[in-house]
């Protein structure tokens, strides 16, 4: 009697942690089963409406996941808006993060609000947006790890140095990765998501205008694709001209990225030099002729990236908006 009491007791504890994934704090794919089901339905409206509107939503959100989690890891820290101007979204490397990220996930979170009031983070609907983003430019469809908490800590002052910069060589790369428990192999490939976007002019003039005492031009430029930059970015331009990062396919999350480094067409020196470099050159050229392993990579890399330094169980809070801390 008393036995079987147990037993049904234990079965019932064993049904609610399978339904609800919520297994000491760890993130997992079904966290809200039982708390809010419909959340990956509503955030894929959202963020397709905001698509259909205007495409910059795919790069900005994309970009926007990515800066989020390399600052005090995926916790929305990055969508902290302070009234003095000194939040992380205001450091200076944030300066080109487009709007159209963070108004997508002020208003999934909304619309989400609007159901399950008070129970999914900010810093989950942004990680669900960052994998709807990337399935509305065409890119692979993948599973999202879930129970992010979102974090108490936004500042512009924590910003730099945990951000990758375009001049970065491979060691340069692969250390800054590392520090974020991501591989070579995934930064490749997650290197892949400026087959999407826009750079602006200057992050890239060092390459065109003054590249060294002997050459004007980066040599591992194709010349071709030199003069369209210059082109396109004369000197002294505009610093609000952006120009596609893919110069192919720039509305397509595609494998074109690597295609373009194999050809001399790499935007940054930061992506030139995963080709140029003879370690991780065998890489892109797989990345660029099998567009099953790039995908199957991205994905491992973004689930990754989506682990990197998150609040879990009893940490940070859940926001009721996005902009500010509860
Ligand atoms: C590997 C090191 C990386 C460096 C040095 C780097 C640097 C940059 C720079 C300088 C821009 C142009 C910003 C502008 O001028 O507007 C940019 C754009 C972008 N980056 Fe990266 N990035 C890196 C990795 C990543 C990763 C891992 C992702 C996402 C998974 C990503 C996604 C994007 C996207 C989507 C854009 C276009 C943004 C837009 O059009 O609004 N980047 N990146
Ligand atoms: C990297 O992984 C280790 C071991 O799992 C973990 O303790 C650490 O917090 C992780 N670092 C980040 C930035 O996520
Ligand atoms: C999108 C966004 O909030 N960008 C901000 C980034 O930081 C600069 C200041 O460095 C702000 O002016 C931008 O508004």
């Amino acid at each position: 009697m008393e036995d079987t009491r147990q037993r049904s007791i234990i079965y019932c504890l064993i049904a609610v942690v399978v339904l609800t994934g919520k297994v000491n704090g760890q993130l997992a794919e079904n966290f809200y089963a039982l708390t809010c089901p419909m959340v990956e339905a509503i955030v894929k409206q959202t963020v397709n409406t905001k698509v259909s509107q205007t495409f910059t939503t795919i790069p900005a959100t994309l970009r926007l996941f990515f800066h989020d989690c390399f600052v005090e890891g995926c916790d929305a820290s990055v969508i902290i808006a302070s009234p003095n101007g000194d939040a992380e979204k205001d450091a200076p490397d944030n300066l080109s993060l487009a709007g159209d990220g963070f108004d997508t996930v002020i208003k999934a979170k909304q619309a989400v609000e609007s159901v399950c009031p008070g129970v999914v983070s900010c810093a989950d609907v942004l990680a669900i947006a960052a994998r709807d983003v990337v399935v509305a430019a065409g890119g692979p469809l993948f599973n999202v790890e879930l129970g992010r908490r979102d974090g108490l800590i936004s500042k512009a002052s924590r910003v730099a140095g945990n951000l990758p910069l375009p001049t970065f060589n491979l060691v340069q790369l692969n250390t800054m990765f590392a520090k974020h428990n991501l591989t070579e192999l995934d930064m490749i490939a997650l290197s892949g998501a400026h087959t999407l976007g826009f750079s602006h002019c200057n992050r890239f003039a060092n390459r065109i205008y003054s590249f060294s005492p002997t050459s004007k031009v980066d040599p591992s430029l194709d010349p071709t694709y030199a003069t369209q930059l210059m082109d396109a970015c004369p000197q002294n331009v505009d610093p609000s001209i952006a120009i596609n990062m893919d110069p192919v396919t720039p509305n397509t999350f595609d494998n074109a990225y690597y295609q373009n480094l194999v050809s001399g067409k790499g935007l940054f020196t930061s992506d030139q030099v995963l080709f140029t470099d003879p370690s991780s050159q065998s890489t892109v050229n797989d990345f660029a002729n099998n567009p099953g392993d790039f995908n199957q990579a991205f994905i491992t890399a973004m689930r990754k990236l989506g682990q990197t330094g998150v609040k879990l169980g009893n940490q940070g809070e859940i926001r009721k908006d996005c902009t500010t801390f509860n």
